[in-house]
């Protein structure tokens, strides 16, 4: 048996601890949950997340969710997922950008790709994705800024912040948001993209895409409502 269970479903933010396992060189199980099913709201999941999110990990045994927890928790069990620190203040600073991603840029990025999840008819959902857009345009300058000339998210040294990002640009990435304004956010991408744990991890997904496909569960996001420059 695996130490690690991860529930996960493609496309999701579980792609960020499946990257942090995968570089950690974990053995784990990726178990799918099948949103189109309403898997996630089944007394089953429910059970082991009342939340009925992914990513959901479990760890010997022990359920843990919220993306900030589950990478704080493998950064302290496996070295190289997040920077040593020497003190308090040093690791508030890695909850200070991890907080950043879950609290700040998921939440927009949701209303970006999803504003149908927010509001219900064309010109609301218009009219969110383009204030998502707005708001997601100087968090990003600030990510721009950071990653400029090759550099990591820590800089020299890679961590899960930089699976973090990467999938935060993914996901706004094809969904209206002007991303050719940040080149280096989208170098970011491809220097992520040929790592060997980030491309296990794609695979793995591409592997739960397949078996959702087949059972007719795949979830299809929809089209942004405009493309903004
Ligand atoms: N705060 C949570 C957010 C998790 C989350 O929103 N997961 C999404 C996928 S990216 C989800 O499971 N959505 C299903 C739903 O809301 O019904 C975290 O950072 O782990």
């Amino acid at each position: 048996m695996t130490a690690f269970v991860l529930y996960a479903a493609p496309g999701t933010c579980a792609r960020v601890p499946m990257i942090a396992l995968e570089e950690a060189e974990q053995d784990f199980e990726v178990r799918v949950v099948r949103f189109m099913k309403g898997e996630h709201r089944s007394p089953a999941y429910l059970a082991l997340n009342p939340k009925g999110k992914v990513p959901l990990l479990v760890a010997d045994g022990e359920p843990l969710s919220e993306n900030v927890a589950i990478l704080l928790y493998l950064g302290d069990r496996f070295p190289g997922l997040l920077p040593r620190t020497q003190n308090e203040r040093e690791r508030l600073r890695i909850v200070e950008d991890l907080c950043f991603h879950s609290a700040t840029l998921h939440p927009i990025v949701t209303r970006i790709r999803m504003s149908g999840f927010f509001v219900d008819g064309a010109e609301a959902q218009k009219s969110l994705h383009a204030k998502a857009v707005e708001a997601m345009r100087p968090n990003t300058a600030l990510v721009e800024a950071r990653l400029k000339g090759g550099r990591w998210w820590y800089g020299e040294t890679w961590s899960c912040l930089d699976a973090y990002f990467f999938w935060v640009w993914f996901r706004v990435t094809g969904a209206g948001f002007p991303a050719q304004h940040y080149p280096a956010c989208a170098d970011h991408a491809r220097r992520m993209a040929q790592r060997p744990a980030v491309q296990r991890a794609l695979a793995r997904e591409a592997e739960m895409e397949r078996q959702l496909e087949s059972e007719g569960l795949a979830f299809r996001p929809p089209d942004p409502p405009a493309k903004v420059e």
